[in-house]
């Protein structure tokens, strides 16, 4: 039998639809001081990895995962390094709730009934879960996310196709541009999905070419891949997204960062207090809950602490091999 290249255990969850793909063993320690350094290592020495499994014909247009690493940090349990099909975010939401999901009923971590609290060092920085657990089940998990701020309100872009687009800016862990649906003229409805994801994609083109926006305290955070298109629900708390991610693909949960982002532009428009909380539903219409837990300051931006509530199911379990004779060790995609 010809050896694996590389061999990786992953436990298979999905978080409100959202694919997290976990690895738990098989990828060294990445070099670093932080996660923040172990994630541009990764970027530029091991990116092969992420293909490999994130890629067809293991993964799709649209997968997700993280790496479970030690962590850097006395003061958390696990280090994570977030992988997708578009690179390696600073921090995932809905990521994070399939790693804590998979961390207690794996019992990765000493799993406490009725709550179970799990600090994760994330390239973001520290994030908080806490995990509702019932004989060993995940019921659902509670994220306490990086601070969030609004960037900016009312910037306008003029993008090929469709002229001059007026967004809002903000920072849930990644920069997000909001832009309620009427603006690009196009109905929240499933048919329309290919539309959004052309818009989203020019949009975030324009953006990062006329006004990139830089993160005030990390300026290697810069850019802005994700267009949130925003629909209003049954009332002023509940509303739908249309995530468009670069280069084209939706996020199929409501996007955790995405939720934390939107509470921070919806407090720096008035329209969300302390004690609030909104229900964000995603393009396949499940949901994330979304409230303020506390407030800060991002550089000379003021910044809420959102916290994020949803739900993620284990699937199963893999063992990936590379044969060496493999064509496609990194994947492709179409
Ligand atoms: O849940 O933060 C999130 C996320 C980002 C991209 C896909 N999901």
């Amino acid at each position: 039998m010809k050896k694996s290249l590389r061999t990786v255990t992953t436990v298979e969850s999905h978080t409100e639809g959202m694919p997290a793909r976990v690895v738990t063993s098989g990828v060294e320690v990445i070099p670093g001081k932080t996660m923040f350094e172990r994630r541009q290592y990764f970027l530029e020495h091991m990116d092969e990895i992420r293909q490999w499994l994130m890629y067809e014909p293991r993964g799709h247009s649209a997968m997700s995962g993280a790496i479970l690493q030690p962590s850097t940090r006395p003061d958390c349990d696990w280090g994570v390094l977030y992988i997708e099909v578009s690179g390696c975010l600073p921090m995932c939401g809905h990521g994070t709730i399939g790693v804590a999901t998979v961390l207690v009923e794996k019992a990765m971590v000493k799993v406490v009934e009725p709550i179970t609290t799990i600090r994760l060092d994330t390239p973001a920085g520290v994030v908080t879960v806490e995990v509702a657990v019932k004989n060993g089940k995940a019921l659902n998990v509670t994220l306490i996310n990086v601070p969030s701020f609004s960037y900016a309100l009312d910037q306008v872009v003029d993008v090929p196709g469709y002229g001059k687009i007026t967004y809002d800016m903000a920072f849930g862990g990644n920069f997000y541009a909001i832009i309620p649906v009427d603006r690009v003229e196009i109905n929240f409805a499933r048919e329309n999905g290919q539309k959004f994801l052309t818009a989203g994609l020019a949009i975030s083109n324009a953006i990062n070419e006329q006004n990139r926006p830089v993160h005030p305290e990390n300026p290697e955070i810069a850019v802005c891949h994700h267009i949130d298109f925003i629909s209003p629900g049954d009332n002023k708390f509940h509303w739908r997204n249309a995530m468009a991610i670069h280069p084209g693909w939706f996020d199929r949960s409501p996007c955790g960062t995405g939720t934390s982002a939107r509470l921070a532009q919806m407090v720096a428009r008035g329209e969300f207090s302390d004690g609030d909380v909104l229900a964000n539903e995603s393009w396949i219409g499940s949901q994330f809950q979304g409230r303020i837990v506390g407030r800060t300051t991002v550089g000379d931006f003021p910044a809420i602490i959102p916290a994020i509530t949803g739900r993620a199911w284990v699937m199963g379990e893999a063992t990936w091999t590379l044969d060496p004779a493999d064509p496609f060790p990194a994947g492709f995609l179409v």
